[in-house]
């Protein structure tokens, strides 16, 4: 197969990022700064002239300035006597931040020889008053040095009384800080490289989980509308203990006696869901049906923890008000919506091909399932497509969704279950979560799978695509990059089975396996290896048959004509970027990869249409100055 093979040598080094971060000096003393621009210092404590505004979190903390560390100048902030590990020094924002913006947190703390950790959390009251702590970043610390803390935080529209503070492991032991500071974070621009959407136009939609905590990222926003606009999925918000609403449910029962209707709360999800409405982005549901994030309450007696558990006759009853109420709810309060797909039912089978131990959310094990436990079987899973059948809105398709799909015997199981459901009419696709590492599974494991998965006739959808590393090495990412790209070779070869591929999360600082760099972008925004390893190999569509091209229907100078058994070469004159027209971005892209150009020995044929502009069977200035008298002509 002839792919255009760029060198990402030549993209990366065509393509600059700005940041656009004032710098704005760290105040000697401690200030609270008004009107702040973005990326600007808000506050900032450098602890020479006292304890500044923190505050202890506890009752028995004792605060000093000391001079026994210090990491600049001569004071540092002591927290002492502390008698619980969430114990520290505390900083009420409220006053100075807004919900829904992000800010960048940096400071240094350090402790005693005998603690493990170090904490950065946040603490806000919810939009219904509910007080909800969060951790943000746990470093080892042993007191030995300082350690850094350099973080991305924001709290969610609706919330008040927001603080951020440290905590150590160890309750007896001092935490210093020093040089703390807070800023509203930089907006960024984003490199001028291909849209992954526009790369795999044609192909399957592109797209990404998010959280609320996204949408105050303007950065990350930007990612989201250039690269993933494909298809949206909410990382938890849309899973049963977001949206079953347990005091609600015991409000419905008590007016009307009715103790089998659970209600729908949409709250954590409505803001995601007001924008993926407004900005017309496609949205997957996830997940109706699971064994995971589902409280017991939802299948006890008088919904409480207390009750007994109900009958499978009951649950059945229970199951189809939830799919009905929640539908309802989607259908009235995000009446534009485009919900395209749903999972309903997620992870009902073992890698055995069996069904899950019967269990509980509060049960020692965490792998087993409420669902089992009332009806003795996987035979939830049906009534579960039947129901989503029912009430889903039009155009919502169906997904079974799970992890390790490719493990043969899960596999099968799958594949068997889903075949049913596709006889009577009730399922319209298979997720497959793609939860990978380079070293596991490899990739002709998970061609097979795809190879069945697709013999269903069922849709396919990649619905959580990430693949860790624990060599973080610049090595190491270059085998990622290799083993992304080699994936997504499996994927374009089924591609007309496949509707969409979705990675969990943005960028790698995001992720919820951060530490072993699963996704496409860095923390700072920049494109991974991974990226372009995905976006260098992409065959032309509709190229497996003998065709012959002309060029009467582009708007560029001569494409190549030629007869093939191999697909066709659609690579077009000057477009470095292959995004299918010429543009300025072309250009630079076209000077850069000159410079850096030693020989065209190396060029495939490919590479040689794009950048022999001038087609005078030579690659040089003279292609440059070609492009550009192209693009002055169309101006
Ligand atoms: O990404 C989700 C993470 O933030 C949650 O802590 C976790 C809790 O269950 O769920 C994660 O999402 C899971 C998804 O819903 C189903 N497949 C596995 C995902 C990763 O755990």
């Amino acid at each position: 197969m002839k792919h255009i093979q760029w060198n990402r040598r030549f993209l990366a080094a065509a393509v600059g990022m700005t940041m656009f971060c004032t710098a704005v000096p760290v105040s000697l003393f401690t200030a609270w700064t008004a009107d702040a621009a973005d990326g600007a210092v808000l506050y900032s404590a450098d602890f020479e002239n006292g304890t500044n505004d923190f505050t202890a979190r506890g009752t028995t903390e004792t605060f000093e300035i000391t001079t026994e560390k210090v990491h600049s100048g001569s004071y540092a902030l002591k927290v002492n006597d502390r008698s619980s590990s969430w114990n520290g020094p505390q900083l009420a924002l409220d006053s100075t931040i807004s919900t829904g913006t992000e800010y960048v947190v940096t400071a240094y703390a350090t402790t005693e020889w005998y603690c493990n950790s170090l904490t950065l959390s946040l603490q806000y009251d919810d939009a219904s008053g509910n007080t909800t702590y969060s951790n943000v970043v746990s470093q080892t610390s042993d007191g030995s040095g300082w350690v850094e803390f350099n973080s991305k935080i924001s709290f969610p529209s609706g919330s008040t009384n927001q603080y951020v503070y440290f905590e150590c492991s160890d309750a007896g032991a001092a935490i210093y800080l020093d040089d703390f500071t807070l800023s509203e974070a930089p907006e960024v621009e984003l490199e001028d490289i291909p849209a992954l959407s526009e790369v795999y136009d044609g192909y399957f939609k592109i797209g990404t989980a998010i959280a609320p905590s996204t949408l105050a990222s303007k950065t990350q926003m930007k990612l989201v509308q250039k690269h993933f606009s494909g298809s949206i999925t909410l990382g938890n918000e849309m899973k049963p203990d977001y949206v079953l609403d347990q005091e609600a449910t015991l409000a419905y029962m008590e007016q009307t006696g009715d103790d089998n209707n659970p209600q729908i709360n949409l709250s954590a999800c409505a803001e995601i869901l007001q924008y993926c409405s407004d900005n017309n982005i496609p949205v997957r549901g996830h997940t109706l049906i699971w064994h995971s994030q589902t409280p017991d309450w939802f299948f006890k007696e008088g919904f409480t923890d207390e009750g007994d558990w109900v009958s499978k006759e009951t649950m059945i009853v229970r199951m189809e008000n939830y799919i009905k109420n929640y539908m309802e709810a989607l259908e009235t309060q995000f009446p534009n919506l485009n919900l395209y797909a749903f999972d309903v039912v997620n992870e009902a089978w073992t890698d055995n091909g069996t069904p899950r131990e019967a269990g509980s959310s509060k049960s020692e094990d965490p792998n087993s399932s409420a669902w089992v436990r009332v009806f003795g079987d996987n035979s939830f899973i049906e009534y579960a497509f039947q129901f989503a059948r029912e009430y889903a809105p039009e155009g919502c398709k169906l997904y079974y969704n799970d992890f390790n799909e490719y493990m043969p015997t899960k596999t099968n199981a799958i594949v068997e279950m889903a075949t049913e459901l596709k006889e009577k009419g009730l399922i319209d696709g298979i997720g497959l979560q793609s939860h990978l590492d380079v070293s596991f599974p490899s990739v002709s494991a998970y061609r097979t799978a795809l190879e069945k998965f697709a013999a269903t006739g069922l849709d396919i959808q990649i619905t959580e695509l990430d693949v860790t590393t624990s060599d973080t090495s610049e090595a190491g990412l270059e085998k990622q990059a290799q083993y992304y790209s080699d994936i997504f070779d499996a994927i374009v070869e089924y591609k007309d089975s496949i509707s969409a591929v979705v990675l969990w999360g943005i960028t790698d600082d995001g992720s919820w396996r951060a530490d072993r760099l699963p996704l496409l972008f860095n923390g700072d925004y920049t494109a991974k290896p991974a990226y372009y390893a995905i976006i260098d190999d992409v065959p032309p569509l509709g190229g497996e048959t003998t065709t012959t091209t002309t060029t009467e229907e582009s708007t560029a100078p001569a494409e190549t004509t030629t007869t093939t058994t191999e697909p066709i070469i659609t690579a077009i004159r000057g477009d470095v970027n292959q995004n299918g027209k010429l543009e300025g971005a072309d250009l630079s892209l076209m000077r850069q990869t000159l410079l850096t150009l030693d020989t065209t020995a190396d060029l495939s044929d490919a590479e040689w249409i794009v950048l022999d502009m001038n087609q005078d069977g030579m690659v040089g200035t003279p292609d440059l100055v070609a492009l550009l008298q192209f693009l002055l002509g169309q101006a």
